[in-house]
């Protein structure tokens, strides 16, 4: 087979994990590709978490920051948190032992919005990037790289890291190359110029990286998969969330507000979103468009089906099954699917232009509108805003998507005040759970607490939150977003020193 690394000078670069590794120093920012388990570098974090467990059996110290595009997988997280290689961890996660230190106190984490990661880095606000570890997979004979299954913010890394490591994984599909569109148009304020991108199926850049050929340290060949995680088969739950949202599009549709296509797409990972696409498979929607963040299995479908005429996104978050459909028909996919920079495929400007239809899961919503999606009981982190802030605060319109309830029951995901504020009530448009769907659009806090009530809250807590609305309505310092303060948060509090938010 064709050698994936056509640069001959790059060529020569190629070590072993373990020798690129050893250029990783104690205290180095290192900034890693990767997003939600896909374009992960497979080798040599592992190689660095034995170097770093080596120095420690020493007594020695070895820490690293961490930067990545998002979410990564165990080879990288896991493999790195587990030899408590990490000081500093941004911009998301979705590790359990990474997350374990985190809520001990042991890791710092900064949770951030993923349009800002690569941005806040060129601004200076992280330091210098020592070295890069970036999954690419082919390298051309120019030099470029072409990306692999993601692309996250390995241009800003390549751009701007002071050593490069490059990891070429020959398990990617070779016909990938082609489906990149990296922007190379950006520029720092004061000099920036529009984006020039008016349609989310627009190329706007290169189909490749470019990185300077002098930084790359080393070069590792792999063959492993990415992370792959599969889906449980959609339960009753998420199938009664998406039937309501679906059924709000479609009363968009028929009442003007929305084109017979509707806009671009915005969905979140996990398996309510996947349900909300399998549903729109279903219901008759033709011509649909994308301009996300991951593609998961419920959008290749959608292609495939040619319900969605194409997809714009930054990485893919795909089961095993459908890792093998979208490598067996590489070439059906590149004509329909852009793989950008999260900076673009999140990017503010255009989500508004394009007026994106956001679509996310959520920890939690108040009866006024806010949304928490990260922190359990207000402190423990779950994984991170993600992308959720970039496309709710600039979409067309937004929904949070939920269960009502969480842990047998015992909590209500609709509470009197949100124990953490991701999305203040000014950015969320539709809340819905498998109750029913709240429109909070052009209402006041009073009457958005109603439609929350009587449309989202479980029937086992909707007296109880009756009756706080109630007396805060008659009692509340103030009467336009009525409170009682000490009250507010008790649920929360209730439900840790008894195990249940019932009252
Ligand atoms: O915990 O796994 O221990 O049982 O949270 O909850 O219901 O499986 O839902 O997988 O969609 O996750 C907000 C975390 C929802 C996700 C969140 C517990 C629940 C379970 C998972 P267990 P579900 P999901 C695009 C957009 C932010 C990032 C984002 C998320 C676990 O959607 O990370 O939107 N969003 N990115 O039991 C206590 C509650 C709870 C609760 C749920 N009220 N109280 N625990 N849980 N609600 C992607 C990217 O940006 C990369």
């Amino acid at each position: 087979s064709v050698d994936r690394i056509a640069n001959a000078r790059l060529r020569d670069r190629v070590v072993s994990a373990e020798a690129a590794a050893a250029l990783i120093q104690p205290g180095e920012t290192v900034a890693m590709s990767g997003f939600t388990g896909s374009g992960y570098p497979k080798a040599v974090p592992v190689a660095l978490a034995e170097r770093i467990e080596a120095f420690h059996a020493q007594n020695q110290p070895f820490q690293i920051s961490l930067m990545t595009g998002a979410s990564t997988a165990p080879e990288l997280d896991g493999a790195l948190a587990k030899a408590d290689g990490i000081a500093m961890r941004m911009p998301f996660q979705s590790d359990p032992d990474a997350r374990n230190r985190i809520n001990e106190g042991k890791l710092d984490y900064i949770d951030i919005h993923l349009s800002h990661v690569a941005q806040h880095v060129w601004f200076g606000f992280y330091g210098d990037i020592d070295t890069a570890v970036v999954e690419v997979s082919a390298i051309r004979e120019d030099g470029s790289l072409v990306p692999s299954t993601s692309v996250g913010n390995n241009k800003t890394w390549l751009d701007l890291a002071k050593k490069v490591i490059v990891e070429v994984n020959e398990w990617q599909p070779a016909g990938v190359d082609g489906m990149h569109d990296i922007y190379y148009g950006t520029a720092l304020p004061p000099y920036r110029k529009p984006i020039p991108l008016v349609h989310a199926n627009d190329r706007i850049g290169d189909t490749a990286l470019r990185c300077d050929p002098d930084k790359i340290v080393a070069v590792v060949r792999t063959n492993g998969p990415d992370r792959n995680s599969p889906f449980s088969p959609i339960d009753a739950t998420s199938e009664l969330i998406a039937g309501h949202l679906i059924e709000f599009l479609k009363h968009e549709v028929a009442r003007g507000r929305l084109p017979a296509n509707l806009l671009p797409l915005q969905s979140g990972v996990g398996n309510i979103p996947n349900a909300v696409l399998a549903g729109l498979g279903k219901s008759g929607f033709r011509d649909l468009s994308a301009f996300t963040e991951v593609i998961q299995d419920g959008m290749l479908d959608l292609l495939r089906d040619g319900v969605l005429s194409y997809a714009s996104c930054t990485g893919f978050a795909l089961s095993p099954q459908a890792n093998e459909t979208f490598k067996e028909n590489i070439d059906f996919y590149r004509e329909r699917i852009i793989m950008r920079t999260q900076e673009i495929s999140n990017h503010p400007e255009l989500v508004r232009r394009l007026g994106c239809i956001g679509m996310n899961g959520m920890i939690e919503a108040d009866i006024y509108g806010n949304v928490n999606s990260t922190h359990v009981m207000g402190t423990r982190i779950m994984n991170g805003i993600g992308g959720s802030g970039d496309f709710a605060r600039n979409g067309f319109l937004s929904a949070f998507l939920s269960p009502s309830t969480a842990k047998n029951g015992t909590i209500s995901a609709i509470v009197p005040m949100v124990s953490h504020v991701d999305h203040t009530e000014h950015d969320v448009s539709v809340i819905v759970t498998e109750q029913g769907l709240a429109d909070l659009r052009g209402l006041t806090p009073r009457k958005r607490a109603r439609v929350v009530i009587d449309n989202c809250v479980h029937p086992e807590f909707r007296d109880q939150i009756n009756d706080y609305f109630e007396r805060a309505s008659r009692e509340s310092y103030g009467k336009h977003t009525p409170h009682l303060l000490p009250e507010a948060l008790s649920w929360h509090q209730r439900w840790l020193d008894t195990g249940t938010m019932k009252g």
